[in-house]
């Protein structure tokens, strides 16, 4: 399933630009892009303004893993692995897309293996938790356009451990966890795709979620806000359609 996506990003990576990355990654790109004679003009809250081009400008966060689709189009990925322990990197992505637009995303929870446990045999073994939080602003008008929040549809296709006492076991397994792990719907990204049968998602507060890094770096929306399925710890893959705060661009 994670392999889906990674496909998917490799064949539609040259419509995406991705331009910056407020986290680990961050400095990779800010050398890179002196290196490559760019000018990054400082603002004045010391962040490196994004650069390239593209209409509608989003900045994600997830703890730990996104990728965002406009439609069926991946226009954006986390640039830090899922399996990166303590990623909480965030992500300015810009790209093009008719209105209305049609805002699928995926969001991970790292987990080690299908226990759902992460640090598997270490002290702090547990099921770790989720979150994510997304905003698009239309940079023609400054306007945002679209955010997490609890109109969002979610799905979840994998859920562990289901057993979470499992996590106190000295070597668990799968068996003693408990896990459902399932496929992404066919179609689910495409716009005439019916996500109402979906669930909301819950919205959660910052201090839910345990936000830092790059979360701190991006001025987020007062309407946008940290969401995930019912339960942060034991979703781990979730599917989410985001809604439109307008239905004019
Ligand atoms: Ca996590
Ligand atoms: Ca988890």
């Amino acid at each position: 399933m994670g392999d889906q996506t990674g496909t998917e990003a490799a064949r539609q990576r040259p419509v995406a630009r991705k331009i910056g990355t407020w986290g680990g990654g961050g400095l990779v790109f800010l050398i890179a892009a002196i290196i490559q004679g760019c000018t990054l003009p400082i603002l004045g809250n010391g962040q490196p303004s994004p650069i390239g081009s593209g209409r509608y400008r989003a900045d994600v966060w997830a703890d730990n893993w996104f990728a965002l689709y406009s439609g069926t189009i991946l226009v954006g990925e986390d640039s830090v692995p899922v399996t990166t322990e303590r990623s909480f990197n965030a992500e300015t992505i810009f790209f093009d897309a008719e209105w209305p637009l049609t805002l699928n995303l995926v969001a991970k929870d790292s987990k080690e293996n299908d226990t759902g446990l992460e640090y598997i045999g270490k002290t702090n073994q547990q099921p770790g938790d989720g979150g994510v939080i997304l905003q698009v602003t239309d940079t023609r008008t400054g306007k945002v356009v679209a955010v997490t929040d609890g109109r969002t549809r979610c799905l979840v296709i994998d859920r562990a451990p289901l057993r979470p006492a499992c996590a106190s076991l000295k070597n668990p397994s799968v068996a003693d966890c408990g896990a459902t792990i399932g496929e992404e719907p066919s179609g689910w990204k495409s716009p005439n795709f019916d996500v109402t049968a979906w669930l909301k998602a819950t919205v959660y507060s910052e201090a839910d979620v345990g936000v830092k890094d790059g979360y701190l770096g991006i001025k987020w929306d007062r309407s946008a806000k940290l969401v995930w399925a019912g339960d942060l710890k034991l979703d781990n893959t979730i599917l989410c359609r985001v809604p439109l705060l307008t239905s004019t661009p």
